[in-house]
């Protein structure tokens, strides 16, 4: 059976997680420490990190988005975040009314 476009975005976004939770030397490889969240913010969410603006910024975004306080962030606490970002993107195209056929644009 083939994949859905939903189900290739999931496997795309789990594929994304590990590969930055992979990044560093850290015996942890199913969280993301603080260098590796900024990686992720920076690369993969660059619209996200203009609505935090100030990179000092970055630290407070972390422990918000760290939501049991262990200093990482594991799959469940970047869904969470991922929700959010999912949210400003669809904010921003219905601002843009691109319309269903439409693809938000974060410039
Ligand atoms: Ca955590």
């Amino acid at each position: 059976m083939s994949r859905t476009k939903l189900e290739q975005c999931a496997d795309d976004y789990i594929d994304i997680f590990q590969e930055f939770a992979r990044q560093s030397k850290d015996t942890e490889t199913d969280t993301l420490n603080k260098t590796e969240f900024k990686n992720l913010i920076e690369q993969q969410m660059p619209c996200f990190l203009k609505q935090v603006r100030d990179p000092k910024a970055l630290n407070q975004f972390f422990a918000k988005v760290d939501a049991n306080k262990d200093g990482k962030i594991d799959f469940v606490e970047c869904t969470k975040l991922l929700s959010e970002f999912l949210l400003l993107c669809h904010e921003k195209l219905v601002q843009h009314e691109g319309g269903p056929h439409g693809h938000p644009h974060c410039h």
